[in-house]
C-alpha cells in the first residue's frame, strides 16, 4: 500500500480482499485527497477574503463585485477534474463491474436470501443444479423455501449466516429477498448490491486472500438492522472441498430436502403475505 492510501486507511476502509477492489481504493484515495486540497484552497481563500475585505481596509460597499476572472478558471478547472474522474474512472469501473460478469461455467453460483435479520445461501451442490424455491415452503426450518419435492433440491446445501467460497475463483451471487429491501454488502470486496422482493439482481467479485470477513446490511430494513451479520469464508481449494464434503454429508444425513441442513434457524421468517421468493429473473444492477 503506498503512503497516499493511507488516507483510506485513517477513514476506516478495511484492507482490500478482491480482484476489482483496488481500483476501487485509487478512486476513494485520489477523491479523498482532491477534496482534501480543495478544502484548504477554500478555506485559504475565505480567510484571505475576510482580511482583505475587512470593514477598516474597505470603509465603503462595491458594488461591481468581482472583476478578475481567476474564480472562473478555478471553478472550471475543479469541475474538469471532477468530469475526468466521473467519466474516465468511475463510471467505466462501474460498467465493466456490472456488463462483464465471469463465465458461468468458471465462477461459483450462489443464491442469497435476506430476511429481518439474517442472511440465507444456497449452493447447487454436486449436480450443478438449484432446487426450485417458493415463498409457500418456507418455514423455520427451511429458511429458503426449496421445494421437498424437486429432485434437484435433494443435494443443494443451505446455510444461514455463513458462506463458504474458494479463492481466486470468482463468485457471482445472485441477491434475493423475503420481506423488505436489504443491501448485501461485502466491505472488503468492495461490492455491494441491493436484495429486493421480487427482483434477482447478481453481483460478482473474486476473493484474492483467504480469511473470514464481515457480510453485513447496508440498508437500514428494520429495528433489527444493526444485528443483520454473517460472515464470508474464502477458504483454500483442498479446505473448500473439504467443506463441500462436510456440508453433503450433513445433508445427506437428514434424509430429505437440505432444509435440515440449516441448523440454526434463528430468526424466524418475517411475514411473507404473497410476495414470490424467486421471480423471473431480471438482470438489472442494482446499486
Ligand atoms: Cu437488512
Amino acid at each position: 500500500m503506498s503512503s497516499l492510501a493511507l488516507i483510506n486507511e485513517f477513514l476506516g476502509q478495511p484492507p482490500n480482499a478482491s480482484s476489482h477492489g483496488y481500483q476501487i481504493d485509487h478512486i476513494l484515495e485520489f477523491c479523498h485527497w482532491f477534496m482534501g486540497a480543495l478544502f484548504l484552497g477554500w478555506s485559504a481563500f475565505f480567510i484571505f477574503v475576510l482580511i482583505r475585505f475587512r470593514k477598516g481596509r474597505q470603509p465603503a460597499a462595491d458594488y461591481h463585485g468581482v472583476r478578475s476572472p481567476i474564480s472562473t478558471h478555478l471553478e472550471f478547472s475543479v469541475v474538469l477534474i471532477e468530469a475526468v474522474l466521473l467519466l474516465g474512472f468511475a463510471i467505466p469501473l462501474w460498467a465493466k463491474q456490472v456488463n462483464q460478469f465471469p463465465p458461468g461455467k468458471e465462477a461459483l453460483v450462489v443464491h442469497v436470501v435476506g430476511q429481518q435479520f439474517s442472511w440465507n445461501f444456497q449452493l447447487p451442490g454436486p449436480d450443478g443444479q438449484f432446487g426450485r424455491r417458493d415463498i409457500s415452503f418456507v418455514s423455520n426450518s427451511n429458511p429458503m423455501g426449496l421445494d421437498p419435492n424437486d429432485p434437484a433440491g435433494k443435494d443443494d446445501i443451505i446455510t444461514q449466516g455463513e458462506l463458504h467460497v474458494p479463492v481466486n475463483r470468482p463468485v457471482i451471487l445472485e441477491l434475493a429477498s423475503k420481506d423488505v429491501i436489504h443491501d448485501f454488502f461485502l466491505p472488503h470486496m468492495r461490492i455491494a448490491g441491493d436484495a429486493i422482493p421480487g427482483s434477482l439482481i447478481p453481483i460478482w467479485f473474486t476473493p484474492l486472500k483467504t480469511g473470514t470477513y464481515e457480510v453485513i446490511c447496508g440498508q437500514l430494513c428494520g429495528l433489527g438492522h444493526y444485528s443483520m451479520k454473517g460472515s464470508l469464508v474464502v477458504d483454500t481449494p483442498e479446505d473448500y472441498q473439504a467443506w463441500l464434503k462436510e456440508r453433503a454429508e450433513l445433508a445427506g444425513t437428514q434424509g430429505g430436502p437440505p432444509a435440515g441442513a440449516a441448523p440454526k434457524a434463528e430468526n424466524p421468517p418475517a411475514k411473507q403475505e404473497n410476495k414470490p421468493a424467486q421471480p423471473a429473473a431480471s438482470p438489472t444492477p442494482g446499486g
